[in-house]
Protein backbone atom coordinates (compact mmCIF):
# COMPACT_ATOMS: atom_id res chain seq x y z
CA UNK A 1 0.00 0.00 0.00
CA UNK A 2 2.74 2.44 0.06
CA UNK A 3 4.93 4.48 -2.41
CA UNK A 4 8.35 5.41 -2.50
CA UNK A 5 8.05 8.83 -0.40
CA UNK A 6 11.86 10.10 -1.09
CA UNK A 7 13.66 9.72 -3.88
CA UNK A 8 17.62 10.35 -4.07
CA UNK A 9 17.09 13.57 -5.62
CA UNK A 10 14.92 15.16 -2.61
CA UNK A 11 17.68 14.53 -0.65
CA UNK A 12 20.18 15.56 -2.34
CA UNK A 13 18.31 19.12 -3.09
CA UNK A 14 17.63 19.39 0.51
CA UNK A 15 21.22 19.08 1.52
CA UNK A 16 22.02 21.48 -1.28
CA UNK A 17 19.96 24.62 0.00
CA UNK A 18 20.74 23.09 3.74
CA UNK A 19 24.45 24.15 2.73
CA UNK A 20 23.72 27.10 0.80
CA UNK A 21 21.19 28.32 3.47
CA UNK A 22 24.36 27.35 6.06
CA UNK A 23 26.88 29.63 4.11
CA UNK A 24 24.62 32.56 3.74
CA UNK A 25 24.46 31.86 7.48
CA UNK A 26 27.93 32.16 8.25
CA UNK A 27 28.02 35.21 6.75
CA UNK A 28 24.53 36.58 8.03
CA UNK A 29 22.80 34.98 10.84
CA UNK A 30 19.43 34.18 10.04
CA UNK A 31 16.85 32.24 11.65
CA UNK A 32 13.73 31.46 9.24
CA UNK A 33 10.25 31.45 11.31
CA UNK A 34 7.47 29.53 9.96
CA UNK A 35 4.29 30.79 10.97
CA UNK A 36 1.46 28.43 10.17
CA UNK A 37 -2.02 27.61 11.02
CA UNK A 38 -5.44 26.66 9.49
CA UNK A 39 -7.46 29.54 7.54
CA UNK A 40 -8.39 32.24 9.83
CA UNK A 41 -6.55 30.94 12.89
CA UNK A 42 -4.80 34.59 13.00
CA UNK A 43 -1.33 34.01 11.07
CA UNK A 44 -1.76 37.53 9.71
CA UNK A 45 -2.57 39.43 12.73
CA UNK A 46 0.43 37.66 14.22
CA UNK A 47 3.02 38.34 11.51
CA UNK A 48 1.98 42.40 11.61
CA UNK A 49 1.69 42.37 15.67
CA UNK A 50 5.24 41.04 15.81
CA UNK A 51 6.77 43.51 13.09
CA UNK A 52 4.99 46.32 14.09
CA UNK A 53 5.80 45.51 18.08
CA UNK A 54 9.55 45.04 16.99
CA UNK A 55 10.15 48.09 14.53
CA UNK A 56 8.15 50.65 17.08
CA UNK A 57 9.53 49.29 20.48
CA UNK A 58 6.55 47.80 21.61
CA UNK A 59 5.91 46.83 25.42
CA UNK A 60 6.98 43.26 25.83
CA UNK A 61 8.05 42.76 29.28
CA UNK A 62 8.47 39.04 28.94
CA UNK A 63 10.87 39.06 26.00
CA UNK A 64 14.51 39.30 27.75
CA UNK A 65 16.72 40.59 24.62
CA UNK A 66 13.70 43.64 24.82
CA UNK A 67 12.95 44.10 28.75
CA UNK A 68 16.63 44.93 29.09
CA UNK A 69 17.38 46.94 26.42
CA UNK A 70 19.49 45.18 23.95
CA UNK A 71 17.04 45.34 20.94
CA UNK A 72 18.73 48.53 19.25
CA UNK A 73 17.27 48.75 15.90
CA UNK A 74 15.04 46.67 13.96
CA UNK A 75 14.03 47.61 10.51
CA UNK A 76 12.55 45.78 6.84
CA UNK A 77 14.78 44.72 4.22
CA UNK A 78 14.27 42.84 1.01
CA UNK A 79 13.45 38.95 1.39
CA UNK A 80 15.89 36.49 0.16
CA UNK A 81 13.72 34.69 -2.01
CA UNK A 82 12.32 36.58 -5.12
CA UNK A 83 9.92 34.00 -6.08
CA UNK A 84 8.09 33.99 -3.03
CA UNK A 85 5.24 36.97 -2.13
CA UNK A 86 6.32 39.23 -0.24
CA UNK A 87 4.30 39.34 3.13
CA UNK A 88 2.58 42.88 2.51
CA UNK A 89 3.46 44.44 6.22
CA UNK A 90 2.26 47.53 5.66
CA UNK A 91 -0.68 47.26 4.08
CA UNK A 92 -2.08 44.71 6.83
CA UNK A 93 -0.48 47.25 9.23
CA UNK A 94 -2.43 50.15 7.80
CA UNK A 95 -5.69 48.47 7.93
CA UNK A 96 -5.26 47.20 11.35
CA UNK A 97 -4.19 50.51 13.08
CA UNK A 98 -5.65 53.32 10.62
CA UNK A 99 -8.88 51.93 9.63
CA UNK A 100 -9.25 49.52 12.65
CA UNK A 101 -10.33 46.49 10.48
CA UNK A 102 -9.14 43.25 10.46
CA UNK A 103 -6.52 42.07 7.52
CA UNK A 104 -7.89 40.20 4.53
CA UNK A 105 -7.44 36.52 4.35
CA UNK A 106 -3.83 35.74 2.41
CA UNK A 107 -4.42 32.14 0.73
CA UNK A 108 -0.76 31.66 0.17
CA UNK A 109 3.24 31.69 0.89
CA UNK A 110 4.57 34.91 1.74
CA UNK A 111 7.79 35.67 3.46
CA UNK A 112 9.16 38.75 4.86
CA UNK A 113 12.47 39.92 6.33
CA UNK A 114 12.75 41.63 9.58
CA UNK A 115 16.49 42.26 10.86
CA UNK A 116 17.06 42.86 14.25
CA UNK A 117 20.35 44.61 15.80
CA UNK A 118 21.17 43.85 19.59
CA UNK A 119 23.50 44.35 21.80
CA UNK A 120 24.83 40.80 22.95
CA UNK A 121 24.75 39.63 26.30
CA UNK A 122 27.77 38.43 26.37
CA UNK A 123 30.91 40.22 25.18
CA UNK A 124 32.31 36.87 23.18
CA UNK A 125 28.55 36.71 20.87
CA UNK A 126 29.03 40.36 20.36
CA UNK A 127 32.42 39.55 18.56
CA UNK A 128 31.31 37.12 16.52
CA UNK A 129 27.93 37.63 15.17
CA UNK A 130 27.95 41.48 15.25
CA UNK A 131 24.38 41.67 17.18
CA UNK A 132 22.73 41.41 14.17
CA UNK A 133 20.02 38.54 13.03
CA UNK A 134 17.63 38.28 10.01
CA UNK A 135 14.61 37.28 10.64
CA UNK A 136 13.08 36.02 7.70
CA UNK A 137 9.48 35.27 8.49
CA UNK A 138 7.65 32.60 6.14
CA UNK A 139 3.95 32.87 6.29
CA UNK A 140 1.82 29.73 5.03
CA UNK A 141 -1.44 27.90 5.17
CA UNK A 142 -1.48 25.14 7.76
CA UNK A 143 -3.83 23.25 4.73
CA UNK A 144 -0.85 22.61 2.94
CA UNK A 145 1.07 20.77 5.94
CA UNK A 146 -1.86 18.28 6.22
CA UNK A 147 -0.45 16.78 2.53
CA UNK A 148 2.24 15.41 4.34
CA UNK A 149 0.25 12.48 4.85
CA UNK A 150 -0.42 11.80 1.60
CA UNK A 151 3.23 11.05 0.56
CA UNK A 152 3.16 7.39 2.41
CA UNK A 153 -0.36 6.55 0.95
CA UNK A 154 -1.19 5.87 -2.61
CA UNK A 155 -4.53 6.42 -4.24
CA UNK A 156 -6.21 3.33 -3.12
CA UNK A 157 -5.25 3.97 0.73
CA UNK A 158 -6.10 8.08 0.45
CA UNK A 159 -9.48 6.65 -1.27
CA UNK A 160 -10.06 4.67 1.58
CA UNK A 161 -9.31 7.41 4.45
CA UNK A 162 -10.99 9.88 2.53
CA UNK A 163 -14.63 7.65 2.13
CA UNK A 164 -14.35 6.26 5.74
CA UNK A 165 -13.74 9.97 7.07
CA UNK A 166 -16.59 11.32 4.33
CA UNK A 167 -19.09 8.35 5.97
CA UNK A 168 -18.59 9.73 9.52
CA UNK A 169 -21.68 10.94 11.49
CA UNK A 170 -20.06 14.53 11.52
CA UNK A 171 -19.36 14.49 7.86
CA UNK A 172 -21.73 12.18 6.41
CA UNK A 173 -24.40 14.83 5.26
CA UNK A 174 -21.93 16.87 3.96
CA UNK A 175 -20.25 14.35 1.85
CA UNK A 176 -23.34 13.05 0.59
CA UNK A 177 -23.58 14.89 -2.84
CA UNK A 178 -19.93 13.73 -3.64
CA UNK A 179 -20.63 10.07 -2.63
CA UNK A 180 -23.95 9.78 -4.31
CA UNK A 181 -22.31 10.45 -7.37
CA UNK A 182 -19.43 8.50 -6.81
CA UNK A 183 -21.14 5.39 -5.99
CA UNK A 184 -22.99 5.73 -9.49
CA UNK A 185 -19.80 5.88 -11.33
CA UNK A 186 -17.30 2.25 -12.32
CA UNK A 187 -14.01 3.27 -11.06
CA UNK A 188 -12.86 0.42 -14.24
CA UNK A 189 -14.95 2.58 -16.98
CA UNK A 190 -12.99 4.22 -19.50
CA UNK A 191 -11.26 7.49 -18.59
CA UNK A 192 -13.48 10.49 -19.25
CA UNK A 193 -12.59 14.24 -18.06
CA UNK A 194 -16.44 15.51 -17.60
CA UNK A 195 -16.50 12.60 -14.65
CA UNK A 196 -13.04 13.72 -13.49
CA UNK A 197 -14.30 17.22 -13.10
CA UNK A 198 -17.53 16.68 -11.65
CA UNK A 199 -15.78 13.92 -9.30
CA UNK A 200 -13.01 16.48 -8.36
CA UNK A 201 -15.62 19.56 -8.16
CA UNK A 202 -18.67 17.88 -5.82
CA UNK A 203 -15.48 16.78 -3.27
CA UNK A 204 -13.90 20.33 -2.98
CA UNK A 205 -17.54 21.20 -1.87
CA UNK A 206 -17.69 18.75 0.30
CA UNK A 207 -14.56 19.83 1.68
CA UNK A 208 -15.22 23.79 1.53
CA UNK A 209 -18.79 22.93 3.27
CA UNK A 210 -16.96 21.39 6.02
CA UNK A 211 -14.81 24.29 6.25
CA UNK A 212 -17.86 26.65 6.33
CA UNK A 213 -20.05 24.53 8.18
CA UNK A 214 -20.70 25.71 11.93
CA UNK A 215 -19.41 22.53 13.16
CA UNK A 216 -16.19 24.52 12.50
CA UNK A 217 -14.45 20.82 10.57
CA UNK A 218 -10.87 21.08 10.67
CA UNK A 219 -9.50 20.67 6.66
CA UNK A 220 -8.58 17.46 4.83
CA UNK A 221 -6.12 16.74 2.47
CA UNK A 222 -5.55 17.58 -0.81
CA UNK A 223 -4.72 20.86 1.00
CA UNK A 224 -4.79 22.89 -2.45
CA UNK A 225 -8.35 22.10 -3.62
CA UNK A 226 -9.04 24.91 -1.52
CA UNK A 227 -6.42 26.68 -2.26
CA UNK A 228 -5.42 26.35 -5.59
CA UNK A 229 -3.31 29.27 -6.71
CA UNK A 230 -1.77 29.15 -10.21
CA UNK A 231 -2.95 25.55 -10.14
CA UNK A 232 -6.42 26.01 -10.92
CA UNK A 233 -8.10 23.88 -13.23
CA UNK A 234 -4.50 21.60 -13.93
CA UNK A 235 -5.39 18.26 -14.20
CA UNK A 236 -2.27 17.81 -10.91
CA UNK A 237 -5.94 19.13 -9.12
CA UNK A 238 -8.74 17.40 -11.53
CA UNK A 239 -8.78 14.66 -9.22
CA UNK A 240 -10.96 12.91 -6.15
CA UNK A 241 -10.66 10.30 -4.36
CA UNK A 242 -12.64 7.03 -5.78
CA UNK A 243 -15.03 5.88 -2.50
CA UNK A 244 -15.83 2.12 -3.85
CA UNK A 245 -12.15 0.79 -5.59
CA UNK A 246 -12.24 -2.71 -6.17
CA UNK A 247 -9.24 -4.95 -5.32
CA UNK A 248 -7.87 -5.50 -8.79
CA UNK A 249 -5.27 -3.00 -10.60
CA UNK A 250 -6.97 -0.16 -12.59
CA UNK A 251 -7.17 -1.51 -15.84
CA UNK A 252 -5.08 0.73 -18.40
CA UNK A 253 -7.28 3.58 -19.91
CA UNK A 254 -9.68 3.87 -17.22
CA UNK A 255 -11.12 5.99 -14.91
CA UNK A 256 -9.68 4.95 -11.75
CA UNK A 257 -6.23 4.63 -13.96
CA UNK A 258 -6.36 8.37 -14.55
CA UNK A 259 -7.14 9.58 -11.06
CA UNK A 260 -4.69 7.22 -9.80
CA UNK A 261 -1.79 9.22 -11.94
CA UNK A 262 -3.19 12.57 -11.19
CA UNK A 263 -3.08 11.98 -7.32
CA UNK A 264 0.47 10.92 -8.23
CA UNK A 265 1.14 13.74 -9.62
CA UNK A 266 -0.66 16.00 -7.30
CA UNK A 267 2.14 14.58 -5.09
CA UNK A 268 4.95 15.00 -7.09
CA UNK A 269 4.38 18.35 -8.66
CA UNK A 270 2.51 20.07 -5.72
CA UNK A 271 3.18 18.80 -2.20
CA UNK A 272 7.16 17.63 -2.56
CA UNK A 273 8.27 20.60 -3.93
CA UNK A 274 6.77 22.66 -1.10
CA UNK A 275 8.08 20.66 1.33
CA UNK A 276 11.37 20.71 -0.28
CA UNK A 277 11.57 24.22 -0.96
CA UNK A 278 9.90 25.60 2.34
CA UNK A 279 9.62 23.51 5.15
CA UNK A 280 12.49 21.93 4.98
CA UNK A 281 14.36 25.32 5.25
CA UNK A 282 12.54 26.19 8.37
CA UNK A 283 14.16 26.89 11.92
CA UNK A 284 11.82 27.55 14.06
CA UNK A 285 8.16 27.19 13.74
CA UNK A 286 4.73 28.70 15.55
CA UNK A 287 1.21 27.33 15.09
CA UNK A 288 -1.39 29.28 15.36
CA UNK A 289 -5.03 27.41 16.60
CA UNK A 290 -7.96 28.90 17.25
CA UNK A 291 -9.06 26.64 20.33
CA UNK A 292 -11.82 28.80 21.48
CA UNK A 293 -13.60 28.63 17.63
CA UNK A 294 -13.61 25.02 18.38
CA UNK A 295 -14.41 24.68 21.71
CA UNK A 296 -17.50 27.15 20.76
CA UNK A 297 -18.63 24.90 17.50
CA UNK A 298 -18.53 21.54 20.01
CA UNK A 299 -16.86 17.97 20.87
CA UNK A 300 -16.38 17.27 17.17
CA UNK A 301 -14.99 20.53 16.17
CA UNK A 302 -12.11 19.98 19.01
CA UNK A 303 -11.30 16.34 18.61
CA UNK A 304 -11.65 17.17 14.58
CA UNK A 305 -8.86 20.20 15.53
CA UNK A 306 -7.02 17.44 17.25
CA UNK A 307 -6.80 15.31 14.23
CA UNK A 308 -5.55 18.20 12.00
CA UNK A 309 -2.83 19.33 14.86
CA UNK A 310 -1.79 15.74 15.00
CA UNK A 311 -0.90 15.51 11.36
CA UNK A 312 0.82 19.11 11.33
CA UNK A 313 3.23 18.14 14.47
CA UNK A 314 4.20 14.96 12.48
CA UNK A 315 5.55 17.16 10.23
CA UNK A 316 8.56 18.60 12.62
CA UNK A 317 8.36 15.25 14.72
CA UNK A 318 8.50 12.53 12.51
CA UNK A 319 9.05 9.83 14.79
CA UNK A 320 12.30 6.98 14.16
CA UNK A 321 12.12 5.07 11.24
CA UNK A 322 9.58 7.24 9.57
CA UNK A 323 9.82 6.93 5.86
CA UNK A 324 8.88 10.60 5.95
CA UNK A 325 12.27 12.57 7.91
CA UNK A 326 14.11 13.15 4.68
CA UNK A 327 11.34 15.70 3.34
CA UNK A 328 10.41 16.76 6.68
CA UNK A 329 12.58 19.45 8.52
CA UNK A 330 15.31 18.55 10.66
CA UNK A 331 16.12 22.10 11.56
CA UNK A 332 13.17 23.04 13.24
CA UNK A 333 13.64 22.52 17.01
CA UNK A 334 11.29 24.35 18.57
CA UNK A 335 7.58 24.87 17.42
CA UNK A 336 5.43 26.81 19.81
CA UNK A 337 1.60 25.89 19.54
CA UNK A 338 0.02 29.21 20.42
CA UNK A 339 -4.41 29.27 21.03
CA UNK A 340 -4.75 32.69 19.48
CA UNK A 341 -7.63 35.08 20.29
CA UNK A 342 -6.68 35.13 24.11
CA UNK A 343 -8.41 38.42 24.46
CA UNK A 344 -12.12 37.05 23.97
CA UNK A 345 -11.53 36.04 27.44
CA UNK A 346 -10.47 37.63 30.80
CA UNK A 347 -6.96 36.90 32.05
CA UNK A 348 -8.64 34.41 34.62
CA UNK A 349 -8.75 32.17 31.80
CA UNK A 350 -6.24 32.54 30.01
CA UNK A 351 -4.09 30.19 31.72
CA UNK A 352 -6.91 27.71 31.70
CA UNK A 353 -7.06 28.53 28.06
CA UNK A 354 -3.42 27.73 27.87
CA UNK A 355 -4.03 24.58 30.14
CA UNK A 356 -6.70 23.18 27.69
CA UNK A 357 -4.26 23.96 25.04
CA UNK A 358 -1.81 21.81 26.28
CA UNK A 359 -4.09 19.21 26.41
CA UNK A 360 -4.82 19.39 23.45
CA UNK A 361 -1.17 19.34 21.61
CA UNK A 362 -0.71 16.15 24.39
CA UNK A 363 -3.67 14.24 22.98
CA UNK A 364 -2.88 15.63 18.91
CA UNK A 365 1.12 14.22 19.91
CA UNK A 366 0.77 11.40 21.42
CA UNK A 367 0.45 9.48 18.13
CA UNK A 368 3.76 11.47 16.68
CA UNK A 369 7.24 10.62 17.36
CA UNK A 370 9.01 11.72 20.25
CA UNK A 371 11.83 12.82 19.18
CA UNK A 372 12.26 15.76 17.21
CA UNK A 373 11.59 19.70 17.74
CA UNK A 374 10.64 21.03 20.92
CA UNK A 375 7.03 22.19 21.59
CA UNK A 376 5.79 24.33 23.42
CA UNK A 377 2.36 25.70 24.29
CA UNK A 378 0.83 29.54 24.65
CA UNK A 379 -2.37 30.81 24.90
CA UNK A 380 -1.85 34.66 23.49
CA UNK A 381 -3.44 37.39 21.71
CA UNK A 382 -1.38 39.05 18.81
CA UNK A 383 -3.30 41.83 18.98
CA UNK A 384 -5.54 42.86 22.08
CA UNK A 385 -8.71 43.79 20.64
CA UNK A 386 -10.45 44.27 24.31
CA UNK A 387 -9.70 45.38 27.92
CA UNK A 388 -10.79 44.01 31.24
CA UNK A 389 -13.42 45.95 33.53
CA UNK A 390 -15.79 44.80 36.07
CA UNK A 391 -19.45 45.69 36.59
CA UNK A 392 -21.49 45.28 40.05
CA UNK A 393 -24.79 43.26 39.45
CA UNK A 394 -26.90 42.29 42.39
CA UNK A 395 -23.93 43.53 44.91
CA UNK A 396 -21.67 41.20 42.95
CA UNK A 397 -18.19 42.29 41.12
CA UNK A 398 -18.20 40.22 37.44
CA UNK A 399 -15.36 40.53 35.31
CA UNK A 400 -16.21 41.64 31.98
CA UNK A 401 -14.46 42.52 28.80
CA UNK A 402 -15.15 45.91 26.79
CA UNK A 403 -14.34 46.35 22.63
CA UNK A 404 -16.18 47.56 19.88
CA UNK A 405 -17.95 44.43 18.30
CA UNK A 406 -17.60 45.14 14.37
CA UNK A 407 -20.34 46.32 12.44
CA UNK A 408 -23.33 44.07 11.71
CA UNK A 409 -22.18 42.25 14.87
CA UNK A 410 -25.18 40.59 17.11
CA UNK A 411 -25.28 40.27 20.37
CA UNK A 412 -28.24 38.53 22.25
CA UNK A 413 -30.44 40.08 19.01
CA UNK A 414 -28.62 43.67 19.68
CA UNK A 415 -27.56 45.00 16.41
CA UNK A 416 -23.74 46.55 16.57
CA UNK A 417 -22.48 49.42 14.26
CA UNK A 418 -19.05 49.29 14.59
CA UNK A 419 -18.33 52.25 16.40
CA UNK A 420 -20.34 51.57 19.82
CA UNK A 421 -18.30 49.76 22.83
CA UNK A 422 -20.22 47.52 24.83
CA UNK A 423 -19.17 45.26 27.98
CA UNK A 424 -19.79 41.36 27.59
CA UNK A 425 -19.35 38.46 29.95
CA UNK A 426 -16.95 36.46 28.46
CA UNK A 427 -16.66 32.89 28.74
CA UNK A 428 -15.89 30.84 31.48
CA UNK A 429 -13.13 27.90 30.98
CA UNK A 430 -13.22 25.41 33.34
CA UNK A 431 -10.40 25.10 36.08
CA UNK A 432 -9.81 21.45 35.78
CA UNK A 433 -8.94 20.70 31.40
CA UNK A 434 -10.07 17.41 32.33
CA UNK A 435 -13.61 17.80 32.98
CA UNK A 436 -13.33 19.02 29.78
CA UNK A 437 -11.39 16.17 28.09
CA UNK A 438 -14.21 14.23 29.64
CA UNK A 439 -17.13 15.95 27.76
CA UNK A 440 -15.26 15.21 24.74
CA UNK A 441 -14.94 11.23 25.57
CA UNK A 442 -17.85 10.98 27.19
CA UNK A 443 -20.35 9.00 25.52
CA UNK A 444 -23.83 11.51 26.30
CA UNK A 445 -21.92 14.80 26.77
CA UNK A 446 -22.21 17.82 29.07
CA UNK A 447 -22.93 21.00 28.07
CA UNK A 448 -19.50 22.93 26.63
CA UNK A 449 -18.03 25.98 28.73
CA UNK A 450 -19.92 28.85 27.80
CA UNK A 451 -18.21 30.56 25.59
CA UNK A 452 -19.08 34.22 24.57
CA UNK A 453 -17.65 34.69 21.37
CA UNK A 454 -18.13 38.02 19.64
CA UNK A 455 -15.92 39.76 17.17
CA UNK A 456 -14.39 42.92 17.98
CA UNK A 457 -12.97 45.66 15.78
CA UNK A 458 -9.26 46.10 16.40
CA UNK A 459 -8.17 48.06 19.25
CA UNK A 460 -7.73 51.75 18.94
CA UNK A 461 -4.13 52.66 19.37
CA UNK A 462 -3.61 55.35 21.98
CA UNK A 463 -0.87 58.61 20.98
CA UNK A 464 0.97 60.43 22.93
CA UNK A 465 1.30 64.04 23.75
CA UNK A 466 3.85 64.23 20.98
CA UNK A 467 1.68 62.61 18.32
CA UNK A 468 3.70 59.52 18.58
CA UNK A 469 1.20 56.18 18.26
CA UNK A 470 1.38 53.36 20.55
CA UNK A 471 2.41 50.01 19.75
CA UNK A 472 -0.05 47.33 18.71
CA UNK A 473 -1.59 45.72 22.32
CA UNK A 474 -0.82 41.94 22.98
CA UNK A 475 -1.55 39.34 24.69
CA UNK A 476 1.70 37.17 25.95
CA UNK A 477 3.43 38.00 22.70
CA UNK A 478 6.95 38.68 24.17
CA UNK A 479 6.44 35.42 25.72
CA UNK A 480 6.17 33.91 22.06
CA UNK A 481 8.86 36.29 20.94
CA UNK A 482 11.04 35.02 23.96
CA UNK A 483 10.86 31.41 23.41
CA UNK A 484 11.35 31.77 19.21
CA UNK A 485 14.43 34.36 18.89
CA UNK A 486 15.63 34.91 22.56
CA UNK A 487 18.42 32.54 22.79
CA UNK A 488 19.47 33.56 19.16
CA UNK A 489 19.64 37.07 20.57
CA UNK A 490 21.97 36.16 23.52
N1 LIG B 1 -9.45 39.60 18.92
C1 LIG B 1 -8.55 39.05 18.15
N2 LIG B 1 -8.92 38.57 16.96
C2 LIG B 1 -7.98 38.01 16.18
C3 LIG B 1 -6.61 37.91 16.57
N3 LIG B 1 -5.94 37.30 15.58
C4 LIG B 1 -6.84 37.02 14.62
N4 LIG B 1 -8.07 37.46 14.97
C5 LIG B 1 -9.33 37.31 14.22
O1 LIG B 1 -9.19 36.21 13.34
C6 LIG B 1 -9.37 36.62 12.00
C7 LIG B 1 -8.37 35.91 11.12
O2 LIG B 1 -7.07 36.41 11.34
P1 LIG B 1 -5.95 36.37 10.21
O3 LIG B 1 -4.69 36.82 10.81
O4 LIG B 1 -6.40 37.02 8.96
O5 LIG B 1 -5.91 34.79 9.99
P2 LIG B 1 -5.06 33.98 8.91
O6 LIG B 1 -4.60 32.74 9.62
O7 LIG B 1 -4.02 34.84 8.29
O8 LIG B 1 -6.22 33.58 7.90
P3 LIG B 1 -6.07 33.19 6.33
O9 LIG B 1 -5.20 34.23 5.71
O10 LIG B 1 -7.48 33.19 5.85
O11 LIG B 1 -5.46 31.83 6.32
C8 LIG B 1 -9.19 38.12 12.01
O12 LIG B 1 -9.96 38.70 10.98
C9 LIG B 1 -9.68 38.51 13.39
O13 LIG B 1 -11.08 38.64 13.39
C10 LIG B 1 -6.25 38.44 17.85
O14 LIG B 1 -5.08 38.40 18.28
N5 LIG B 1 -7.25 38.98 18.59
MG1 LIG C 1 -3.59 35.31 6.43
Amino acid sequence: MSSPITSFTDEALIAFDTLADRASNLIQPTLRLGVTGLSRAGKTVFITALVHNLLHGGRLPMFEAAHSGRLARSFLEPQPDDAVPRFQYEDHAARMISDRIWPDSTRAISELRLVVEYESASGWNRFFSGGRLCLDIVDYPGEWLLDLPLLGQDFAAFSLNAASLARSPVRADLAAPWLEKAGTIDPHKPADEADARELARLFTNYLRACKQDERALSTLPPGRFLMPGDLDGSPALTFAPLPNLPDTPAPKGSLMAMMERRYESYKSVVVKPFFREHVARLDRQIVLIDAMQAMNAGHEAVIDLERALSDVLSCFRPGSGSLLTSLVSRRIDKVLIAATKADHLHHESHDRLEAIARRIVERASSHIGSSGADIEVLAMAAVRATREATVRQDGEELPVIVGTPLDGERISGELFDGKRKTAIFPGDLPKNPDAFFKAVDAASKPPLPDINIVRFRPPLIEETENGIKLSLPHIRLDRALDYLLGDRLA
